[in-house]
């Protein structure tokens, strides 16, 4: 049987660490990725030698600006792990979302190990997870990496997710001026053969004009041109610039999302009477 690997990813301090020790315990292995002072740290899952669980370097986004987001880009987009586990920061949901958008952007299998759950019980708020999971079409798994609550169960989540060839986030849609000149760059895309294996991923990104994606993936002078004039047209239409369109859109999504799930104890005694 070969090798299913496994990678955390997070924004910074949302327990990424503290989840990869419980999962790994001594079996880890600690050096730099390649050419950056970027450090890797992988690690055998403690119940199945066979799984290997990468800590990738803490994240707010996958832009690329910083060699973390480098490294943990690349390596998503390059090495394809089998399954993600998108470690959330329960406590600051909205701003770790942002980066959850962008992973299931991407495409990758994955789970999200809601983590500091124990905090959000704490301070008597409520996040409900079944709407949370629905909005994002990707499976939600609350978790304390202090408090040794679900680690196990999202580990197991991560690898039946991976078994199934489940890609989540398909459902998650934008403004449907976007909508429409997305699908339009993913027809170039298509037509050309590029980025076929993260079609909504790379269509964002040439969206975004994003140089790297661009140098790395070059098309036809004809396609580009095209691309380039959808992408100016909807920026006259929505009256921004493309790069600023995509942030809003993502945030958006996300303030109405968290509306929808997350309620303190307070408020829904108050529904109820
Ligand atoms: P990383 O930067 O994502 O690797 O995060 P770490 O694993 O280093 O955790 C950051 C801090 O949060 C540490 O002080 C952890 O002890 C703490 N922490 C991690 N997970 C939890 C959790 O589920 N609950 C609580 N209360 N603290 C946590
Ligand atoms: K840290
Ligand atoms: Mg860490």
């Amino acid at each position: 049987m070969t090798n299913i690997s496994i990678a955390l990813v997070g924004n910074p301090n949302s327990g990424k660490t503290s989840i990869f020790n419980a999962v790994t315990g001594a079996n880890q292995f600690v050096g730099n990725w390649p050419g950056v002072t970027v450090e890797r740290k992988e690690g055998q899952y403690i119940q199945n030698e066979k799984v290997l669980v990468q800590d990738l370097p803490g994240i707010y986004s996958l832009s690329p600006y910083t060699p973390e987001e480098v490294v943990a880009r690349d390596y998503l987009i390059g090495q394809q792990p089998d399954g993600l586990i998108d470690v959330v920061d329960a406590t600051n949901l909205e701003r770790n979302l942002y980066l959850t958008l962008q992973l299931i952007e991407i495409g990758v299998p994955m789970v999200i190990a809601l983590n500091m759950i124990d905090v959000i019980r704490k301070e008597n708020k409520r996040i409900n997870i079944e709407k949370l999971a629905y909005g994002l079409g990707t499976p939600v798994i609350e978790t304390s990496a202090t408090k040794q609550i679900g680690i196990q169960e999202v580990m197991k989540k991560a690898i039946h997710v991976h078994n199934e060839e489940m890609v989540s986030g398909q459902g998650i849609k934008y403004d449907h001026r976007l909508e429409a000149a997305l699908s339009e760059i993913q027809g170039i895309l298509t037509e050309n053969e590029v980025g076929l294996d993260h079609l909504r991923w790379f269509s964002i990104k040439f969206f975004e004009r994003d140089q790297k994606i661009m140098q790395e993936n070059s098309l036809p002078e004809k396609a580009s041109q095209e691309i380039e004039e959808i992408i100016q047209m909807t920026e006259k239409i929505l009256g921004e610039d493309s790069e600023s369109i995509i942030i809003n859109e993502r945030y958006q999504f996300i303030t109405q999302l968290t509306q929808l799930c997350v309620v303190s104890t307070e408020d829904s005694k108050e529904n109820i009477s």
